[in-house]
């Protein structure tokens, strides 16, 4: 059983919630807690590098004793101090203590006082007005802690693209290794290019007497078997996901692709259309409905589906009932962004602030995928926790890429930098050092509280800098772990549009930042979108593909993205001066 990078990491994460809350010493709760992050950063599969004896300890944050304790665990496939930890703790607790940022002082307390246990026996507390009379609390603690319940409900058991895709993945070839399978595919939510998942929804045709079924029962990531049946099965993953296998007839594949692709409000106004025509559509194919005998018209492919109601092929990301049935029916759906046309990355990191590589490596990787130009834009001075740049660093990064890009031809790294927005609105580095860059990437990484008026009026006035390119991460939210801060997205735009600045889909699975929502905000006002890695690490280059995901749902078009331009229309669309 091969223990992932990510289990780790969940491993460290939860030990160090434990220790926090049991009151033991801030430093080492803060060792495990950045050897989590380390873990979860690492590029290579560690249980590879443990077999490999690959010496742990020369990452940060990972000691020659987290080295030890991370063989354990890849030897052992489980990290037995947690276990014991846990058995010591009601484990509500810790779930109370992520979703609420509550301290371990107050979860104590909660805990002594109250005696509560699980997040059910808070929210109970909360209503009946119990909270705020303890010491330490207040009526907006408890406020905040309802809120905060709801925020739990809507984000509860949905998985950020990373895992759901790496889960995808594997399984997917595991699947099509069986030789009796024809097609294998992942449809639902994942499909549409959701920002999370709550599960895979995987359709499979195969030939007769196929042991399909047997052999996704043996897959060696099932946890539990859900539900077994001959067309229909489920299984739990290790990862907590839950798989849901079904196998079609071949001449219905299409048919059934289009209905577990959904979304359900799509197949709802795709039928109500057939209905109009007297044909129905369900999972096997296109009835005709006339008289008593149904005959199938269709079936095989999803084009075939939409055709038989008069519209053309619908890609999976419109799919949401948004209009989408309407712009099909008038011959004007989008053509949607592709990978393809997107020329370089905009936002990435190296090893001078908190990336893992150097400026010549992440370069060179980011040739390798094809594109014409890439932006290193470490972070500026403020951020003193990811080693933000001063002054004479950027001018000696500017230095460093000028050798660079001398030696190279076809390939144009572009002197950038992420800048910190400040409480004022004021950039983190001078004008003078500013402006001698090609790319400036503008984010709020402080004071997330302001209220919603603030915040806005904050980000304007630094957009008022002619400096000022490209918001980053522009709600700065973390998917289900914090909303975004309070912002008028509308007015930003508006704002972005009037000052050309552009704004940012950051591809990082854990932000997805714009949304779909907010791209096509963005698009509908004509601002261009930057869609950008934020890579750390070389394989981070790769998140492109979730970014590419949001700005799809979010209609846009390659003329709608500010990296498909040519490098040279690119510097000028960068440039405010001019
Ligand atoms: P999720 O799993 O919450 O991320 O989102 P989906 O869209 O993958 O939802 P899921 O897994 O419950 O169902 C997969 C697809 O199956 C869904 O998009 C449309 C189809 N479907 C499921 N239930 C129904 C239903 O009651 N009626 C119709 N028309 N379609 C359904
Ligand atoms: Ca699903
Ligand atoms: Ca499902
Ligand atoms: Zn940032």
């Amino acid at each position: 059983m091969p223990v992932s990078n990510n289990e780790v990491e969940k491993m460290f994460d939860e030990f160090a919630d434990l220790l926090e809350i049991k009151g033991e010493n801030q430093f080492r709760v803060r060792a495990y807690r950045n050897a989590a992050r380390t873990v979860g950063g690492l590029s290579g599969d560690i249980d590879k590098m443990v077999a490999r004896g690959e010496r742990l300890s020369s990452f940060t944050g990972i000691g020659k004793d987290l080295e030890n304790k991370i063989v354990q665990i890849v030897k052992a496939g489980r990290f037995e101090l947690l276990e014991d930890l846990k058995k010591e703790m009601p484990e509500g607790l810790v779930q109370i203590m992520r979703v609420f940022g509550l301290g371990p002082r107050r979860i104590k307390t909660l805990h002594e006082k109250l005696g509560i246990k699980t997040p059910e026996e808070l929210e109970a507390a909360a209503r009946n007005g119990r909270i705020k009379e303890l010491p330490g609390f207040g009526r907006k603690t408890e406020q905040s802690i309802i809120e905060g319940l709801g925020r739990i409900r809507s984000t509860e058991g949905r998985f950020k693209l990373q895992l759901a895709d790496r889960a995808a993945g594997l399984l997917l070839e595991y699947l099509k290794a069986e030789k009796t399978v024809r097609q294998a595919v992942i449809a639902g939510s994942y499909r549409r290019c959701r920002e999370t998942v709550k599960d895979l929804d995987v359709l499979v045709t195969c030939d007769k007497g196929s042991r399909v079924m047997d052999h996704f029962m043996n897959y060696d990531n099932v946890e539990k078997v859900i539900a077994r049946g001959d067309t229909k099965s489920s299984v739990l993953l290790r990862s907590g996901l839950q798989v849901d296998l079904r196998l079609v007839p071949q001449e219905s594949y299409g048919a059934a692709l289009h209905y577990f692709t959904g979304s359900k409000s799509h197949n709802i106004a795709v039928r109500a259309m057939a209905v109009k025509k007297k044909l129905k559509i369900n999972e096997y194919g296109v009835f005709s409905e006339d008289g008593r005998r149904e005959k199938r018209l269709a079936g095989n492919t999803e084009e075939e589906v939409y055709n038989s109601v008069g519209l053309p092929w619908i890609d999976p990301e419109l799919r949401e009932d948004r209009g989408e049935i309407e712009a099909a029916r008038q011959g004007r759906l989008p053509r949607l962004v592709k990978q393809e046309d997107i020329r370089g990355d905009l936002h990435t990191h190296t090893n001078r602030t908190d990336g893992k590589y150097s400026l010549e490596e992440m370069a060179a990787a980011a040739q390798r995928l094809g594109y014409e130009y890439m932006a290193v834009t470490d972070h500026s001075q403020r951020l003193t926790m990811a080693h933000g740049l001063k002054p004479a660093d950027v001018k000696e990064q500017i230095r460093q890429i000028d050798r660079i890009n001398s030696q190279s031809r076809g390939f144009r790294v572009l002197k950038g930098i992420e800048v910190d927005i400040l409480e004022d609105g004021t950039l983190d580095l001078p004008d003078e050092i500013l402006r001698e860059l090609d790319v400036r990437v503008c984010s709020v990484h402080s004071k997330f509280n302001l209220p919603g008026k603030v915040q806005t009026e904050r980000i304007i006035r630094a957009m008022d800098n002619p400096n000022f390119n490209i918001l980053g991460h522009p709600t700065g939210r973390l998917i289900n772990e914090r909303p975004g801060y309070e912002v008028d997205m509308e007015k930003l735009i508006k704002a972005a549009r009037e000052r050309k600045c552009y704004l940012e889909i950051n591809s990082y699975p854990d932000r997805l930042d714009l949304n779909d929502i907010y791209s096509k905000t963005a698009r509908d006002n004509k601002v261009l979108v930057a869609i950008n890695t934020d890579a750390h690490s070389l394989s981070d280059l790769d998140f492109m593909r979730f970014g590419l995901g949001q700005a799809r749902r979010g209609w846009l078009e390659k003329k709608d993205v500010l990296n498909t331009c040519p490098l040279e229309e690119l510097l000028r669309l960068l440039d405010r001066r001019r």
